[in-house]
């Protein structure tokens, strides 16, 4: 069967993949957003829908001190006697952990941390019971991936932490993987920074602690410099599947339009691994992910597609919400107007660095539309509400109405770095339904109220919310908020929200 890359669009970057029997399962980053770490489930390593979210308590992922691409990096998942391990760093607080369980959905352990510095920690189970933990760190003997054995149920080290391989000369060598195949110890890393140059390397030995012979052929992967729709491509985890073959998840990101620039995050690819003569394992198409390739000899499974609209109306919020940081307590409730999601604006608004009313959702296709029926009848000067397209707190897009001078009104403003625009448009009573239609360059933005036809408001460029402008390792979310300076605020009602991806 064909499919196409990516097979996990939108900010889903860092994957790690591992196989229990029949069933894949897959984690990926998610920086300051909670909560952190989605688990997927696939069956043909095609098709993948989300099972849960690892870190789902606050006390497994404290976020309120995380800065925008803080937070959680790059976890590793691995399954070994019956359990469960994903390993991962929060940045902003606690560093290198693991947490564990029975079942992929969870519940999850609190975290087991592990006193080794650096970041994508990594676990390999020797056969003999021994457990090694790696990780990309500048420790003191340079920069490149260290090791130690650790005792996995306190997470204790047994050994000190050494270096173990430098990786080729590549920048920010990082990403470790720890394989055995046939006798040999395969350590596999990204390198070259997680932009362009982005690529995947891999060296072996005799030994798990080296020395690391680097493989002739690097790097098995690489888009850099390739006339292609995906670029970056790197930071891959390998699997065995069940016909002996091999394959690899990696993330790589795909430019909207041309000079390249990327708004949708990194997202995840799947390659198939050929072996050469040497026994080196070369990832994808000689070393390229295509957009279009061959899967894997597993019996296709697809799963439902999601349903566009969400009604609010079950008890708990879909697994594709999130927050930014840890919720603020009390600014969201699907029980306070049964069949809506109720936000409570507080002082925090989206320019700063800390836990606003925020409920929102990847963008994780070029061309879709949105929309959201929002009921609020502000009563506070300066409260607000409405739907955000943001990438971080310096760059964002508003489409919100606003108590202004005690006139209910909408408001469109535009905040790119230093640079700000506002427009203030005259608004009825009564519910208004806020719109987004997203293409690759243009976000535009529609009001529609009662049995009024539809209004445009504006539109902004997509390239101003990309990485290559706004920084960071996420991509742009589109959030339900809620803002009020004054500490006080009347309930936003969220009666329904559409995500709806279009055909390009
Ligand atoms: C990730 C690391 C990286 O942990 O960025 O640039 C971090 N490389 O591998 C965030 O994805």
């Amino acid at each position: 069967m064909k499919y196409t890359n990516p097979v996990i669009p939108g900010f889903y970057p860092d994957p790690s993949i591992c196989r229990v029997d029949e069933d894949y399962y897959l984690v990926t980053s998610t920086f300051e957003y909670f909560p952190g770490v989605p688990i997927f489930h696939s069956r043909d390593l095609v098709h993948w829908r989300q099972i849960g979210h690892v870190l789902s308590s606050t006390e497994q992922l404290p976020l309120d001190n995380a800065w925008s691409s803080g937070g959680i990096y790059a976890p590793t998942l691995r399954h070994h006697e019956g359990w469960f391990y994903m390993a991962t760093t929060n940045v902003s607080g606690g560093g290198n952990f693991y947490v564990r369980s029975r079942k992929a959905e969870g519940p999850w352990s609190n975290p087991i941390y592990v006193a080794q510095d650096g970041i994508d920690p990594s676990l390999f189970f020797e056969e003999d019971g021994r457990v090694y933990f790696q990780t990309a760190c500048n420790g003191d003997e340079g920069e490149g991936i260290y090791q130690c054995e650790i005792d996995l149920e306190t997470g204790t080290r047994l050994t000190e932490s050494r270096l173990i391989w430098k990786g080729t000369g590549g920048v920010a060598p990082e990403a470790p993987h720890l394989y055995k195949i046939n006798d040999l110890y395969y350590l596999m890393i990204a390198e070259g920074g997680t932009e362009y140059g982005h690529m995947e390397t891999i060296a072996r030995s005799t030994d798990a602690y080296g020395p690391f012979d680097a493989c002739p052929h690097n790097p098995i992967l690489s888009n850099r410099s390739m006339k292609t729709s995906i670029h970056a491509t790197g930071h891959a985890d390998l699997v065995q599947i069940q016909d002996g073959s091999w394959w690899a998840v990696c993330l790589g990101f795909r430019p909207a339009a041309y000079p390249m620039r990327h708004h949708l995050g990194r997202e995840i690819f799947l390659a198939p691994v050929t072996w050469t003569d040497d026994g080196w394992p070369i990832i994808g198409n000689n070393g390229r992910i295509e957009p279009v390739m061959t899967g894997p000899s597993l019996p296709e499974c697809p799963w439902p597609s999601q349903a566009t609209r969400d009604h609010f109306d079950e008890p708990t919020l879909g697994m594709n919400w999130i927050f930014l940081r840890n919720p603020a307590p009390g600014s969201w409730s699907l029980n306070e107007h049964p069949g809506h999601l109720v936000l409570h604006g507080n002082s925090v608004s989206l320019d700063d660095r800390r836990n606003p009313a925020f409920v929102g959702h990847r963008l994780s296709h070029f061309l879709c539309n949105m929309a959201a029926l929002l009921d609020f009848e502000p009563g506070i000067d300066h409260e607000e509400a409405g739907l955000t397209v943001f990438m971080n707190e310096k760059y964002h897009y508003d489409l919100a109405v606003k108590l202004i001078d005690g006139q209910k009104k909408i408001i469109w403003r535009r905040t790119v770095g230093s640079l700000r625009t506002e427009q203030v448009i005259d608004c009825d009573k009564g519910p208004v339904v806020l719109k987004m239609h997203a293409d690759r360059e243009q976000f535009t933005f529609f009001i529609q109220q009662g049995s009024a036809e539809e209004q445009r408001i504006a539109s902004g460029e997509t390239h101003l919310l990309s990485t290559e402008v706004a920084g960071g390792f996420t991509g742009v979310i589109i959030a339900m908020y809620a803002h009020a300076p004054s500490g006080e605020s009347t309930p936003a009602l969220f009666d329904w929200f559409d995500y709806e991806p279009l055909d390009e």
